[in-house]
């Protein structure tokens, strides 16, 4: 019998609809009990609500967040609104009984994450943050091939996050769409936009972060700002280098930025163990590239002269999540990983088995980001605090 899951979303920007589009696939793809209802959608600005509403099929529109998480007719709310809204409703939401799932990074800052795990922690309500990465199956094929014990002892991590979107000095800063460059309401820069991806996939690889050392740089100081009409500072991270220590001995590097021109969404990472490697580049979004020292499965001595870096096309029904898709040879999107992982959200509800990341998982990445931006300041190696 199907069971429905009331769906309340708060925001209309990229992430209302990479969000929206998710709710509204999940049954055709995916054997679950839960049906999406998509009941309401809140934002400030009406008309533009209303607008998302009859596009998305939302049943209603709601100026009021405070209402929507009081509303009797919501099992679950959404928060794809800015980063500083996250706590207030995230807490709300959870002191009503409501399930919360939330746009990455969870919060401002570690101290504001903290609040918002001890809310959900003490109203039991089942969460998740959308750290979409985890669920390019390429991706999750790197987590099982390091799983199955195929990289061996890990040595180096090496990720990089590139965009070149804020280069032009006449790109505003706040207001719709452009307040990733105001530092009141995004808490950062590239850190916490872009960093969090792959902080959370390096964690989700390869182990705990422990150390970290920093250097960001911001190389345009003041942008008009859309809301007040003023041209002021601008306090966000326009770039971000990190070297990281992991706990289990092996050291990495991380590197952010949105002024590499030519690169829009480069998010590419490398691991390399004594067994063997594995290589992904979200460009090339099927890909994962596997380099494998030892053949462990067939028993045979490696034959030096045939080994090299293969290439797989992650698209076979073994790989995960392609089994609910289309025939062997044929890729999915970037919408997909929206719908992946809400798929692993209900399919968590029903198991009774929480699906990864959750609040107190991404709460983990927000001590790195804060190592992160804390060692930009004070030039040394940061401890993070990170307990996975
Ligand atoms: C920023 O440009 C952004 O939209 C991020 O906010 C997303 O998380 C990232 O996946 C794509 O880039």
């Amino acid at each position: 019998m199907a069971k429905e899951l009331r769906v309340g979303m708060i925001g209309y920007g990229f992430m209302g609809r990479a969000h929206s589009n998710a709710y509204k696939r999940l049954n055709d793809f995916f054997p679950v009990q839960h049906r999406p209802v998509l009941k309401a959608v809140c934002a400030r600005n009406e008309t533009k609500a209303r607008a998302f509403a009859k596009v998305w099929g939302y049943e209603r529109v709601e100026t009021d967040w405070k209402k929507l998480v009081a509303a009797d007719d919501i099992d679950l709310i959404d928060i794809g609104s800015p980063n500083n809204t996250h706590a207030e409703i995230a807490i709300a939401a959870a002191r009503r009984g409501k399930m919360v799932v939330c746009e990455k990074p969870l919060a401002m800052d570690v101290a504001e994450a903290e609040k918002m795990v001890k809310a959900v922690e003490k109203a039991g309500v089942p969460n998740m943050v959308w750290f979409n990465y985890r669920r390019v199956p390429a991706i999750a094929l790197a987590k099982q091939i390091v799983d199955e014990g195929r990289i061996g002892r890990a040595f180096h991590y090496r990720a990089t996050y590139l965009q070149d979107w804020t280069i032009a000095e006449d790109v505003p800063q706040g207001g719709a769409a452009l307040w990733r460059l105001d530092a009141d309401v995004a808490g950062s820069g590239v850190t916490g936009d872009l960093l969090a991806h792959s902080i959370d996939t390096a964690m989700w690889l390869n182990g705990a972060i422990t150390r970290v050392t920093a250097a960001t740089r911001t190389f345009v100081k003041q942008r008009l700002h859309q809301e007040t009409g003023k041209v002021q500072p601008v306090n966000i991270d326009d770039a971000c280098m990190f070297l990281a220590e992991f706990d289990n001995g092996s050291i990495g590097t991380f590197e952010s930025t949105r002024y590499a021109r030519g690169r829009k969404n480069f998010n590419t990472f490398e691991l390399n163990g004594a067994d063997g490697s594995v290589y992904f580049d979200l460009e090339e979004p099927e890909y994962l590239q596997f380099f494998e020292y030892k053949q462990k499965q067939s028993g045979k001595k490696t034959e030096s002269h045939l080994t090299g870096w293969r290439k797989i096309h992650t698209t076979n029904s073994e790989h995960p999540y392609m089994k609910h898709y289309w025939v062997p040879g044929t890729c999915i999107g970037y919408e997909h990983t929206f719908l992946n992982a809400l798929a692993d959200f209900v399919m968590g509800l029903e198991s009774g088995k929480p699906t990864q990341p959750d609040f107190r998982n991404a709460l983990q990445t927000q001590r790195v980001c804060d190592a992160v931006l804390k060692s930009a300041k004070t030039g040394k190696w940061e401890k993070t605090g990170v307990k996975l």
